[in-house]
């Protein structure tokens, strides 16, 4: 071998030695990756932006959306969202199975899954923070200091107490302790189909409901077709639809 190709290969070797090194550096400053469960381990830096990031689940990696804009004092930051809506982009009258996995577009409209919210809210303590917008742009929320998701067995059922009101009144009381249920599996208490009835998506339906959050998408507040949008009733004591609806989670630490 000549000097030259010698002096190359040196090269080489200390280039392909500080790639690995440079882009480690990279990653553990922006989050510590394999302790990610929830968006609370995002924020442990000063990376603290809303946006889409990789959280570590029992199946492996998933990418939720994170909000660290919600909440006063106490609750900036590190919520998980789990649904939204916002644009009728995404179609939510869907199985029982979709509702499991979850499905949609993580950056707008989506739905975050089940077994996941499961799976987080089985081992630590959750709250639940629900936020609202009518077509004027008003602003609302509601909070629930404790929040969690049974299991599949138990019809994922759902525990919500401790709320606080933002304005927007407490829909989900009438909620609490109810299954989930989609239009293939009626798990609810009416005897007919809520889901299938009103053309919604996958809710904790009771008989039926004061929110339905997976409700049909409407484009404005015409009036015409009442209560089968997206609502939220104890916010006016209407069945108006409403322009956006974001459920999150956060991590009581
Ligand atoms: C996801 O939703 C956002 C907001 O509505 C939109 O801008 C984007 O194009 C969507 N992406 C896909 C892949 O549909
Ligand atoms: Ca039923």
């Amino acid at each position: 071998m000549s000097e030259a190709m010698i002096t190359n290969m040196i090269v080489l070797l200390c280039l392909s030695a500080l790639f690995p090194v440079l882009m480690g550096t990279d990653e553990v400053k922006s989050y510590d990756f394999l302790h990610t469960k929830d968006c609370s381990d995002n924020y442990a830096g000063e990376y603290s932006t809303s946006g889409v990031y990789t959280i570590i689940t029992a199946d492996g990696p998933v990418q939720v959306y994170c909000d660290v804009e919600s909440g006063g004092k106490n609750d900036r930051g590190h919520w998980t969202v789990f649904l939204r809506r916002m644009d009728g982009e995404v179609n939510f009258f869907r199985r029982w199975e979709s509702y499991k996995k979850g499905f949609g577009n993580t950056t707008g409209e989506h739905w975050l899954g089940l077994e996941l919210l499961h799976q987080l809210t089985r081992k630590d303590q959750y709250k639940l923070r629900v936020d609202l917008e009518d077509f004027e742009g008003k602003k609302v929320y509601a909070l629930y200091e404790s929040f969690s998701v049974g299991s599949e067995a138990d019809g994922y059922k759902l525990q919500v107490s401790g709320f606080v009101n933002g304005g927007a009144g407490d829909s989900l009381y009438y909620h609490n302790g109810m299954k989930f249920s989609t239009y293939d599996k009626d798990q609810d208490n009416s005897g007919k189909n809520c889901a299938m009835k009103y053309f919604g998506g996958g809710f904790w339906y009771n008989s039926c409901y004061y929110t339905n959050p997976t409700g049909h998408y409407l484009w404005e507040n015409d009036g015409t077709l009442m209560d089968t949008g997206a609502t939220w009733y104890f916010w006016k004591n209407s069945w108006d639809p409403l322009k956006s609806i974001t459920m999150k989670i956060r991590r009581v630490m």
